[in-house]
């Protein structure tokens, strides 16, 4: 078989990048290790840039996003017992951010390719890449024991931090720079009304909590733990109840607890591989940074880089010209690593650190303090959350 570009990965990434390239008139196959229910069935991301809702408008995937999801305005953080709220939109100029779970964003996207009849071939065993820094890339994969193998222009690595792209990268060839942070986050989805109208980042002694949401009658809660603890250590009622401890007053007073339908520790890193190219191989979202969750980076970097690469590879193929793949990985990088500090200050300033003494945790407080008192701190958290430029 013979396509234009091989994608690696159906999730956000690889979906996306999947429905840019075609409306674009730039043919692709994804190659997808799971199935379809299985990636469906993974709990993560809640929060969507603006700019990851306009590339699914450009691609004609955002009607149920602009029917269900919910438009927010601001986050709230907790600390010392209060809670003060971030208008992130008068901070920004009318900036906001969009409720919708990756989920349904990854359900949307695949729901599209099918009706359109793009070719998704999922539980794709043993995909290996080849030649890619040649000009005739290939990829192999087994499916239902039979070996099959793609001709193609280019390979899309869409397929995250555990994926073959990274892996197939001579190590001589790509520097990491990583970071692991020491607990993880405990989170649970529940079928109950959320706490808050908004997110609620809290800073507490015991620990950072998040309460966030999927709708006006799903909820989705975190509690920081430590990374050797296991969700089946946690029975619904001590969960409820370590949040609880977390919480103002009137945020417990509000909260509605109920059976969890999801339970599921993450754990937390930074991390970036550079270059994001390699030859005719190119890296996107997972596959090339990780950030911890505390910024809700992670899917809408993925969303940065696949509009970078689909727009050098439409400029490629239509001008002829090599200049947006040349400057993929430089223009991604950027938007990158800025995300990175993001998450990585978010992370420092609300979470318990196994050496967070005395003299840290007021220097935390100093700096939630400073954050909800001064209007430049305030411009500068809010218009980092809803996303800065592409
Ligand atoms: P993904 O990992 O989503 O998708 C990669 C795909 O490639 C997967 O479907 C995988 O099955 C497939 N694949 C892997 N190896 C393959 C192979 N060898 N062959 C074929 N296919 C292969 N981000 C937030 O913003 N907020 C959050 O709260 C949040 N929570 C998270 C919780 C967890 C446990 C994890 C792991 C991530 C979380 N993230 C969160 C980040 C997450 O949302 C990612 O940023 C997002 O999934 C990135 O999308 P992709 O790059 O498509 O990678
Ligand atoms: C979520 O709703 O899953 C969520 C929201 C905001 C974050 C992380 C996760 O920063």
């Amino acid at each position: 078989m013979r396509i234009q570009v091989a994608i690696i990965g159906a999730g956000p990434a690889g979906l996306l990048l999947g429905q840019l390239l075609h409306a674009y008139g730039i043919e692709n196959i994804i190659l997808e290790r799971k199935n379809r229910a299985y990636v469906l069935a993974r709990i993560r991301a809640g929060v969507l840039e603006q700019g990851t809702v306009s590339l699914l408008e450009e691609v004609g995937v955002a009607e149920r996003l602009h029917r269900e999801g919910l438009i927010h305005d601001g986050i709230e953080l907790a600390f010392g017992g209060a809670r003060h709220r971030i208008d992130m939109k008068q901070a920004t100029g009318g900036k906001t951010v969009t409720i919708y779970g990756q989920t349904e964003v990854t359900r949307d996207l695949m729901d599209a390719r099918d009706r359109i009849g793009l070719k998704t071939v999922y539980e794709a065993d043993d995909v290996t890449l080849h030649d890619f820094d040649g000009k005739r890339p290939r990829v192999r994969y087994v499916k239902d024991g039979t070996t099959h193998e793609i001709e193609c222009d280019f390979i899309a690595g869409c397929d995250g931090f555990h994926g073959v792209s990274r892996q197939s990268v001579t190590a001589d060839a790509i520097r990491i720079f990583e970071r692991v942070y020491p607990f993880g986050w405990l989170g649970i989805l529940s079928e109950t009304p959320p706490v808050s109208e908004e997110l609620i980042y809290a800073n507490h002694e015991r620990g950072f909590a998040l309460c966030s949401m999927r709708s006006h009658t799903r909820s989705r809660y975190y509690v920081q733990c430590s990374l050797d603890d296991h969700a089946d250590h946690w029975s619904d009622d001590k969960f409820w109840d370590e949040l609880k401890r977390r919480l103002d007053p009137e945020a417990v007073d509000r909260l509605v607890t109920g059976p969890s339908i999801e339970k599921s520790i993450a754990p937390l890193r930074s991390f970036v591989a550079e270059p994001m190219r390699f030859g005719r191989l190119f890296l996107a979202g997972d596959a090339a940074h990780i950030v911890p969750p505390t910024g809700a980076k992670g899917l809408n970097l993925a969303a940065s880089d696949v509009h970078y690469l689909a727009t050098a590879l439409r400029e490629l193929y239509s001008e002829k010209s090599e200049a947006g793949i040349g400057s993929y990985s430089q223009r991604a990088l950027a938007r990158v690593w800025k995300a990175e500090r993001f998450s990585w200050w978010m992370t420092s300033i609300l979470h318990r650190f196994p050496d967070t003494d005395d003299f840290s945790a007021r220097i935390q407080n100093a700096e939630l303090n400073y954050l909800v008192s001064s209007k430049a701190a305030t411009a500068a958290l809010s218009e980092n959350y809803v996303g800065l430029p592409y």
